[in-house]
């Protein structure tokens, strides 16, 4: 399996929550890496743009609202297979449907607060890291 870099957001639920730390530590014993990583509270745009596959949805304007509710942590985090396997620790979309243990299962509280996001694809993750750091960033180790 290749290493390969995936774009994770640490959502304003988690960090009203001050889940940064258990978060972060879930995908460290994984044996992913932190390569970059900012704390920001997102625009309108920003969260237009970065959800914009979502545009037109009826849960939009309410994802949106969500996303910029609150400070986020936004992260690329590094490893063997990193894009699945950090989709494996967050677990599914609606936390009920979770899996025991995994990040949405003990942390978030509903469907449209669930702690984290994470890139689904190749093609996503090298969007999503781009969308937030520069490549000098993103390549530091
Ligand atoms: P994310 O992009 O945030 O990692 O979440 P995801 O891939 O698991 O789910 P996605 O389909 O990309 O949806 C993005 C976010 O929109 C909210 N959502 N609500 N039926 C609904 O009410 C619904 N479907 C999606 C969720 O908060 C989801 O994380
Ligand atoms: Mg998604």
């Amino acid at each position: 399996m290749a290493v390969e870099q995936t774009l994770s957001i640490i959502k304003p639920d988690a960090v009203r929550k001050n889940l940064i730390g258990a978060i972060v530590s879930r995908f460290e014993q994984a044996g992913l890496s932190v390569v970059a990583q900012r704390m920001l509270l997102l625009s309108r745009a920003q969260a237009e743009g970065f959800y914009a596959e979502h545009q037109g949805k009826p849960f939009f304007d309410g994802l949106v609202d969500f996303m910029t509710s609150g400070p986020v942590v936004v992260q690329v985090l590094s490893g063997e297979n990193a894009i699945a396997l950090n989709r494996e620790l967050m677990g599914a979309t609606d936390p009920a449907k979770a899996a025991p243990g995994t990040i949405r299962a003990d942390y978030a509280e509903a469907i449209n607060k669930n702690a984290v996001h994470g890139s689904d694809s190749p093609t996503s993750a090298a969007r999503e890291v781009a969308y937030f750091f520069a490549t000098h960033e993103v390549n530091l180790r």
